[in-house]
């Protein structure tokens, strides 16, 4: 059944299958996606990032209440982590999002991690897009700032959130993470807590200190907010909506477009390239007895695995 004239009206059930037929990497998909693809690009897409715990589900379903209030069709995808760490907190996720998202008309999808056959940040992306031509705008992506693909995701977006969690110690585990640097807009949860006025200010410090090395146009402001009274959402909504009106009307746009295609791009080559030989397509098998051997040396497998180099 042809979907993509029913996600492009909209239709929510048309919508949800065509994510679950992205993220089973269904190759029959191929060119649906592909015509997703094209008539997406009008959605302004944010992510939001974090260590686990950092209260990023609950912002997000704050986030959708305010954004839905002012008038927007909301879409989320959030990247379930299914990891040691946040295993309960998945169902979680799930209800407590899904009464913001019954309530307001927003769309609302969990991404496994775990058996993700297209790759995750492919998948997810793809969800994104869906969403994108469905006519859903912001497209808010949740996703843990940990791990390479997590990270590669919320660099996908034209503005993103890092969030930071106050009083789990004195350093701020989005520095550990590597994830403040990619930071559009600082947020700081839990500002309900009395640690947070310590978290704002160790980030206010470390943008003084990264102001003087940086001349970007854009200064990321530094916002405490609390999903559980709401207080400061509303100017999170704003300095979200500020920063698109910002890449817009200063042509960084194009230059946010053109780093999220590459990223994306790389991604699937990457995963593409690994599950061909997670696949046993057998041509590793070779080069893996010569490397051992010591006949040749990893790299020259390498570069004869992907064809830059002719057997001799
Ligand atoms: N006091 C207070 N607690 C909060 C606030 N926001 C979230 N929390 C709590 O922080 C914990 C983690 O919140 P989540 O929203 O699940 O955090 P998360 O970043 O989505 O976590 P993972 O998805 O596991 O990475 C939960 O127990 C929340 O109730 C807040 O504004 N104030
Ligand atoms: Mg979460």
């Amino acid at each position: 059944m042809d979907l993509v004239p029913l996600v492009l009206e909209g239709h929510v059930p048309a919508i949800a299958r065509m994510i679950s037929r992205a993220e089973a990497a269904y190759p029959e998909a191929a060119d649906a996606l592909a015509e997703i693809y094209k008539h997406a690009g009008q959605a302004h897409i944010v992510g939001i990032t974090g260590v686990p715990g950092a209260g990023k589900s609950t912002l997000v379903s704050a986030l959708i209440k305010a954004l839905a209030s002012a008038g927007h069709k909301v879409g989320v995808v959030a990247v379930d982590p299914s990891s040691p760490f946040s295993g309960g907190a998945i169902l979680g996720d799930r209800v407590r999002m899904s009464d913001a998202a019954a309530t307001s008309g927003a769309f609302v999808r969990s991404m496994a991690t775990r058996g993700n056959l297209g790759g995750l940040a492919r998948s997810t992306l793809e969800a994104v897009d869906i969403l994108d031509a469905a006519g859903y705008s912001p497209v808010i992506i949740e996703t843990v700032g940990v791990g390479q693909d997590e990270v590669e995701v919320a660099s996908a977006a034209h503005t993103i959130v890092v969030l930071s969690a106050p009083g789990l110690g004195d350093d701020i585990q989005a520095i550990k993470a590597g994830i403040l640097e990619i930071a559009d807009i600082h947020a700081v949860s839990k500002s309900d807590k009395p640690e947070a006025a310590a978290t704002v200010a160790a980030l206010q410090g470390m943008m003084a200190l990264g102001a003087a090395m940086t001349d970007t146009r854009w200064n990321p402001p530094i916002l405490a907010v609390s999903s559980l009274s709401g207080d400061r959402v509303r100017e999170l909504v704003d300095a979200i909506s500020k920063h698109w009106t910002h890449l817009q009307e200063n042509d960084e746009l194009c230059g946010r477009r053109h780093s999220i295609a590459r990223t994306r791009i790389l991604a699937t080559a990457r995963h593409l390239f690994q599950r061909k030989f997670d696949e046993g397509d057998g041509s590793l098998d070779g080069y893996v007895e010569a490397v051992i051997r010591r006949a040749i040396d990893p790299s020259a497998a390498a570069r004869l695995l992907l064809g830059w180099e002719k057997n001799t």
